[in-house]
């Protein structure tokens, strides 16, 4: 696989290239699902109702320092109860589709066994109400809401925890059927395993490599292993997984440089890219990890590699790297996340997927960015989230120009909601969120995203 080389221009120009605030569906290939995203943490609240089980975000969030605010996913968006409301704001958007997280510890509280009814039904009832409303369900099975008790015997460097899971994605597959046309297995397994575990910046808060490589081969697996429980049961159904990808361009052309990009690019793209396309870690960055690779058992790279419908890629940001670090270019712009915004690299991304593997088609299941909103009467004017999702909406429109298969692209977010370790003070959403009063209000970036969604199929 080759690295993106900064001074690469991989994009030609086309004359009749639309104004990227003009983009229409038209600009996109027939069928092209427009949606919007979220996650069962980052939205839901009620923790404690309905006999949930705790996750380790609830855990993670009573340790102090944890969460910059110190805030939990307790209240949230209140979306468990106001589910209902929330979905006609969505269908109110003209979109096809809405991407969403089924909360383990809800389905099964303790992480294997019993299955608790309620949590199930809560989430029957969400995809019901898409369907009346018109809308197609794309399913998480795990956005990062691990059962505690599954942590507590060592979460995903367990190896037992990859078997759980595919008992758990057959229990959801078993109940929703052919109503939801897409699972997803994992979200963003690098953040649950090298963020979570060797960073130690998300739950469980770990800091150990050793533990985030096997959490990372577990996480795999566990996608493999699900992704063979659910097939028989939901053969109509498409199956697949959604990565972060970060390209990373390096500062300048000096083989230090580009040798350091071509590493970054490793650890953080390839080391996930590979084994499920190739059935292989790629070489360089396992010898590179020495005595901390994970311990892989016979058998277990083919179920890895398992036949995909549909990849999942998550864009935010590039990363500019030097022999001697991360860097930053100059006159870059930044959101609030202090992560750079350049569209050429999701152009650069899929077009270099789409050259170097032998890849199932893609949907862009998460892009958007964090801006310091605020409502101005019943207003919330936020130009720079628009010119960042019409600016990357065209980056994704040139890449199908340039004959990748991309058939689909979500927002991040509908609405603002609890990002993580920065609690609630960064905004991600479409629709902003009042936490005193949990009224929504479309922002502008809404606005614009409706009439894209709602814009005609043909010139
Ligand atoms: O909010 C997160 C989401 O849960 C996973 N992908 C990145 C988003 C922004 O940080």
């Amino acid at each position: 696989m080759t690295t993106i080389s900064n001074n690469q221009n991989t994009t030609p120009e086309f004359p009749a290239r639309p104004a990227p605030h003009l983009l229409t569906r038209a600009d996109f290939p027939r069928g092209f699902q427009f949606g919007v995203a979220t996650s069962s943490y980052q939205i839901e609240g009620a923790t404690q109702e309905d006999g949930r089980g705790d996750s380790i975000w609830d855990t993670f969030c009573r340790e102090p320092g944890r969460i910059s605010d110190g805030t939990s996913g307790d209240v949230a968006c209140d979306h468990y109860h106001r589910w209902p409301e929330d979905l006609d704001l969505i269908r109110s958007l003209g979109v096809d589709a809405y991407r969403f997280s089924l909360a383990w510890p809800r389905i099964q509280p303790d992480g294997r066994g019993a299955i608790n009814a309620a949590g199930l039904d809560f989430y029957e009832r969400l995809v019901d109400g898409m369907l009346e409303r018109g809308l197609k369900p794309y399913a998480t099975l795990y956005h990062w809401d691990l059962p505690q008790t599954l942590q507590d015997v060592g979460g995903w460097d367990n190896r037992d925890t990859a078997y759980r899971f595919a008992e758990y994605a057959r229990v959801v597959a078993e109940r929703l059927g052919e109503r939801v046309g897409s699972y997803a297995t994992l979200n963003e397994p690098w953040c649950s395993s090298i963020l979570s575990y060797q960073i130690g910046e998300h739950a469980p808060g770990l800091r150990d490599r050793r533990a985030a490589l096997s959490a990372s081969h577990h996480l795999l697996l566990g996608h493999g292993l699900a992704m063979k429980a659910m097939r028989d049961v939901v053969p109509q159904a498409e199956l697949g997984i959604v990565l972060n990808l970060n390209p990373a361009y390096p500062a300048t052309d000096s083989a230090a440089d580009r040798a350091a990009a071509r590493q970054e690019d490793g650890r953080f793209n390839r080391w996930f890219v590979e084994p499920l396309l190739c059935g292989e870690y790629p070489a360089d960055i396992w010898e590179g990890y020495g005595a901390d690779v994970p311990s892989v058992q016979a058998g277990d790279l083919e179920t890895i590699r398992q036949p995909l419908d549909f990849m999942g890629v998550n864009y935010y940001s590039r990363s500019y790297i030097s022999a001697e670090g991360s860097r930053k270019p100059d006159g870059a712009s930044y959101t609030e996340m202090g992560w750079e915004v350049y569209p050429q690299g999701l152009t650069d991304l899929l077009v270099r997927l789409d050259t170097d593997y032998t890849m199932p088609p893609v949907f862009i299941t998460e892009n958007g960015a964090a801006y310091p909103d605020a409502p101005t009467g019943e207003n919330v004017h936020d130009p720079e989230r628009v010119n960042y999702f019409a600016t990357h909406l065209e980056a994704v429109r040139q890449a199908t120009e340039q004959g990748v298969n991309v058939r689909g692209y979500f927002a991040w977010s509908l609405m603002d909601n609890f990002e993580w370790a920065h609690g609630y003070s960064k905004r991600f959403g479409l629709v902003y969120v009042d936490y005193g009063d949990q009224q929504r209000t479309l922002k502008d970036s809404a606005k614009w995203y409706q009439a894209l969604a709602s814009s005609a199929v043909e010139n």
